[in-house]
């Protein structure tokens, strides 16, 4: 089905490669069979090869594979135009294509019943099948109508709703008429929510009724409301009915699923050059408002396809699991996009992973045959801690492959996950990338199902990734350092939405001609990489990516305090959890109680229920250099009570900062 692409120069290349690089008998094992449309025509038959290939002849690699997964409208010109130097990244220039028919149309043309999503509905034995066939209608019917409410090619649209098939659909709709999609995790508050909505500029939100989660019902469509109160921009809200529950309908408002009904079938697909927006999704840095990236359309694709296919060793005919949800980057691009792409079949779940019983994957797992499994290590921490009898329960026979993502897996929770969950048979796939990387950079297995796994460690860069471990020496072999990528690659973001100043400053400037990602990492002497956190504010709460800065905004605008330091402490279960120093105005008038409560009420109003800190601790000062920048190394050491490791103090203001800080958190924990 794919189109075969066979360059001879590519063929010439790889061949002078290939001698220079392997003798005969190193040639028994198969590329061919592991990453056949490279292997196909390449004659390769390592990973080593062909991901050096890759990398000396990026152009040549990047050409075949996108012309090998992707179908165009008409080809492209040039395979990349980038210079990380000036933040300048294009892929595909010249290529036109429609990213919905990539997902749907040309799967409908050969599988039209092979089921695209399996949506596992919060009530366990609810789940709804949806073929390519259904999936397709259904995203040219919102297509359509969403063409008819005004919505044009270059507008963005605003979701905010939870994993079901209209989400999928929406996102899909949006990519079908060509407008860029912004969605917005519904766990968010209508703050956060109403400062996407105005910062992307977006006239038109989709949501539903109520979400439904943990057996609990949650009224989005009021989140939505009071956001778009907030919003002048925005002129129509559709919305689904999740639940039979009515809601009050404002002027504003649609009805989506009933106007749907009124629309075609048929939804004549926007023509979209490869650097055109496909969506934007709103992240956390270390310092200010949550930025938007933007990412397009061809590179953004061919990235998650590609790495779907290949870390996860999915073929067709698998189930594939991914728990995240659909407002993470990683439901974009693992429960919808790559997916969709491959022609696979992707579930959708609405749950949590202890409801109705911390059996709940497990049984899902059984229950629709799931492949591969890909979840976050905060939630098999919290699985651990139930007991193995939650698992054994269950037949885990259809597993093939186990995936992590968001955060450091630690040595306990990955045994676990390969002993228990796994039986010892299916690979852990530790896949580290961001909202920024499109797609995993680096994982166990990029192309090689019998490749040796270690542990708790990304371990190796995917197809076009060349990591660099910087401010160290960069001819050792180990090494560890911040990590940066060393050139463009297709999926990666384009820049921040309204700001791409922020852009380079963030990611070109401070190591001018790479990539730089914010996580620092180690390098074994076999060239594994284990990443180590982050080397900027930010801090991973259940997998949930948050500034420290944003927090202390939020805690800052509490008419009692006078300023305040937040960092993130080590959790058993969360990864990471927020703990606050808070300094008290003179004049203010309240307890240590009330402070607690409205501090958990702004920042989960302001926020999100999981950005609240879980300790708040009131101190008189805090610990400064005596040019007024808060020491937050002290801080992180005093809360892991490493005292002898508070390191050098001699830029300190004043000493006896640091004796109360001690005391302070002695009282409280
Ligand atoms: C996909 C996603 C990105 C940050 C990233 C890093 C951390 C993600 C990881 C990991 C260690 C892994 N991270 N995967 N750390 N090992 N396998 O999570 O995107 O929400 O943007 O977060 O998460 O610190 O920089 P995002």
């Amino acid at each position: 089905m794919w189109l075969r692409c066979t360059s001879r120069r590519l063929l010439t290349s790889l061949r002078v490669l290939k001698q220079k690089r392997l003798n005969a008998s190193s040639w028994s094992n198969t590329v061919a069979a592991v990453v056949p449309e490279a292997a196909g025509f390449l004659g390769v038959t390592d990973h080593a090869t062909l991901q050096d290939f890759s990398l000396t002849h990026n152009d040549s690699f990047w050409r075949a594979m996108a012309n090998n997964r992707l179908t165009w409208i008409s080809t492209f010109s040039t395979v990349q135009d980038c210079d990380l130097r000036r933040g300048k990244v294009k892929w595909f220039v010249g290529g036109k294509l429609n990213v919905s028919v990539n997902c749907l149309d040309r799967h409908v043309l050969t599988c039209p019943d092979r089921v695209a999503l399996i949506w596992e509905k919060d009530e366990p034995g609810s789940q709804v099948k949806v073929t390519y066939r259904e999936l397709l209608e259904m995203t040219c019917r919102l297509g359509n109508l969403l063409r008819r409410r005004g919505v044009k090619k270059g507008d963005c649209v605003t979701i905010y709703m939870p994993p079901c098939p209209l989400a999928v659909a929406s996102m899909l709709a949006c990519a079908r008429i060509g407008a860029a999609h912004n969605v917005v995790f519904a766990g968010f508050s209508s703050d956060a929510l109403a400062e996407r909505i105005r910062d992307a500029n977006s006239s038109t939100v989709i949501t539903v009724n109520q979400g439904v989660r943990g057996g609990k019902m949650v009224n989005l469509k009021k989140t939505v409301d009071a956001a778009v109160d907030t919003c002048p921009n925005v002129r129509q809200v559709f919305v689904a009915m999740r639940t039979e529950t009515p809601v009050a309908m404002n002027s504003r408002d649609v009805a989506m699923e009933e106007e749907m009904m009124h629309e075609d079938v048929i939804c004549e697909p926007a023509v979209m050059d490869s650097e055109d927006v496909l969506f934007m999704l709103y992240t956390s840095g270390s310092t200010g408002k949550p930025k938007g990236l933007v990412h397009t359309q061809a590179g953004y694709l061919l990235y998650a396809s590609l790495t779907h296919k290949y870390v996860f060793d999915y073929h067709d005919g698998d189930v594939f699991g991914c728990v995240a949800d659909i407002g993470w980057i990683t439901g974009h691009s693992y429960c919808v996009y790559g997916p969709l792409a491959n022609g696979g079949t992707t579930v959708l779940f609405e749950s949590t992973p202890i409801y109705p019983n911390p059996g709940r994957y497990w049984e899902m797992v059984e229950r629709l045959q799931i492949n591969q499994f890909y979840g976050a290590p905060t939630a098999i921490r919290l699985l651990l801690k139930y007991g193995d009898q939650w698992v054994h329960k269950y037949d885990r026979s259809s597993l093939k492959t186990l995936g992590s993502v968001g955060e450091p897996i630690n040595t306990e929770a990955w045994e676990w996950y390969h002993k228990v969950v796994g039986e010892g048979r299916c690979p852990i796939v530790d896949t580290w990338w961001q909202t920024e990387t499109g797609g995993i950079c680096i994982a166990p297995r990029p192309s090689d199902p019998d490749a040796e796994i270690v542990p708790g460690m990304a371990m190796r860069p995917f197809f076009g990734i060349q990591p660099v471990l910087l401010d160290n020496e960069l001819t050792s072999k180990s090494a560890s350092g911040a990590l940066c990528l060393a050139q463009s690659w297709p999926g990666m973001a384009r820049t921040i939405h309204n700001n791409h100043q922020r852009f380079i400053e963030t990611y070109c400037l401070p190591f001018p001609g790479y990539f730089f990602t914010g996580d620092g990492a180690n390098r074994s002497e076999e060239g594994y990489y284990q990443i180590t956190g982050r080397l900027d504010d930010v801090i991973n709460v259940s997998g949930h990516r948050i500034g420290t800065a944003e927090i202390e905004d939020v805690v800052n605008h509490c008419s009692a305090v006078a300023e305040s330091a937040v960092i993130g402490y080590a959790h058993d279960i969360k990864g990471q959890g927020v703990y606050a120093f808070v300094v008290l105005k003179k004049e203010a008038d309240i307890t240590e109680e009330e402070l607690r409560q409205q501090l958990k009420d702004r920042v989960s109003k302001s926020i999100a229920k999981y950005a609240c800190p879980d300790f708040i601790q009131v101190a008189p000062r805090l610990p400064k250099t005596r040019s007024g920048k808060i020491m937050r190394r002290v801080l992180r050491k005093v809360v892991e009570k490493d005292l002898n490791g508070l390191g050098d103090l001699s830029t300190l203001d004043d000493p006896s900062a640091v004796q109360e800080i001690i005391q302070g958190h002695k009282e409280l924990c």
